[in-house]
């Protein structure tokens, strides 16, 4: 692979951006390599995290590739992210990304389709997309702005300003903040347990919440009565709520545990 690296620890994918020297800018040819190895993964883990290899997790679109295109270039290119960005969202598996350095354009686009965000202290914010002269296209307006806010999502596009991790935190745009260097470790931590979920379980997690979340009260409602149903009348459900009761299975932890 030109682009990623790829390697499995145990059931956990792991899925490296490869293009240091250009602080891994995301060219249509770097799109293509992350669709194929996300038909790989999920044909051979439980869960997969995706991190950035050099100094920085992803300094988004490649700029000069996007310098020569013309608007219905333009279009398809963005489409093309939106259909392989879509894959890890709402796809087979429980994406994770661990963060360092600049989490930039596209790079943020990417963040913002994975399930759970891990960054360390090194890691800053930004949506340079105004100074460029263009607009997110890798799906920020709609994903990164369902996390942070609109508000605070033209803010970072009006004034090209960066956040750190803390105030990425705050904002809802990780989930974990996390000493230099530990990102990638902690994500993996994390995507191990979410691998030993039931997958059923997992699944519904990826695909049902946000679909109710864009729905009206009544109807999300309506919906997760049939999900949850339809999760704990399966074989899996009924062999872990035994387990339980047999205490075969772990009880829930305190959070300092
Ligand atoms: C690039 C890119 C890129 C670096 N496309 N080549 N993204 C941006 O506007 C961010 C632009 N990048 C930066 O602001 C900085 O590179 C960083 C803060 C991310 C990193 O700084 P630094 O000092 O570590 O690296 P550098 O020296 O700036 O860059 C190293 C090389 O990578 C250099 O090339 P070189 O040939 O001179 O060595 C840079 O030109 C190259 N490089 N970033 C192409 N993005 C679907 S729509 C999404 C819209 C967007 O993503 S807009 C945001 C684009």
């Amino acid at each position: 692979m030109d682009y990623l690296t790829l390697e499995y620890n145990g059931d956990v994918a792991i899925v490296g951006l490869n293009r240091p020297q250009k602080r891994n800018a995301i060219s249509d040819a770097f799109v293509e390599e992350l669709n194929d190895v996300i038909t790989e993964v999920e044909g051979r883990s439980k869960a997969a995290v995706i991190h950035g290899h050099g100094p920085h997790f992803c300094a988004g679109l490649d700029l000069a590739e996007h310098v020569k295109k013309t608007p219905f270039e333009g279009v398809h290119g963005s489409r093309r992210w939106h259909e392989v960005f879509g894959r890890i969202q709402r796809g087979k598996l429980p994406w994770f990304a661990a963060m360092h350095g600049a989490v930039v354009g596209g790079g943020l686009e990417l963040a913002s389709s994975v399930h759970v965000r891990v960054a360390d202290r090194t890691a800053f914010f930004a949506l340079p997309e105004g100074q460029r002269g263009i607009f997110v296209g890798g799906g920020a307006s709609v994903r990164t702005a369902r996390l942070m806010g609109v508000s605070r999502m033209t803010d970072l596009m009006l004034t090209g300003r960066s956040i750190d991790a803390d105030t990425a935190e705050r904002w809802n745009v990780v989930n974990y903040v996390v000493d230099a260097g530990q990102a990638l470790a902690k994500a993996i931590d994390l995507a191990r347990h979410a691998a030993t979920n039931a997958p059923i379980s997992t699944y519904a997690v990826i695909h049902a919440l946000p679909r109710i979340n864009d729905m009206a009260t009544d109807d999300g409602l309506f919906v997760e009565s049939f999900i949850a149903s339809f999760t704990a009348t399966s074989p899996e459900a009924e062999e872990r709520l035994n387990a339980f009761l047999n205490k075969r299975a772990g009880k829930v932890a305190r959070p300092d545990e």
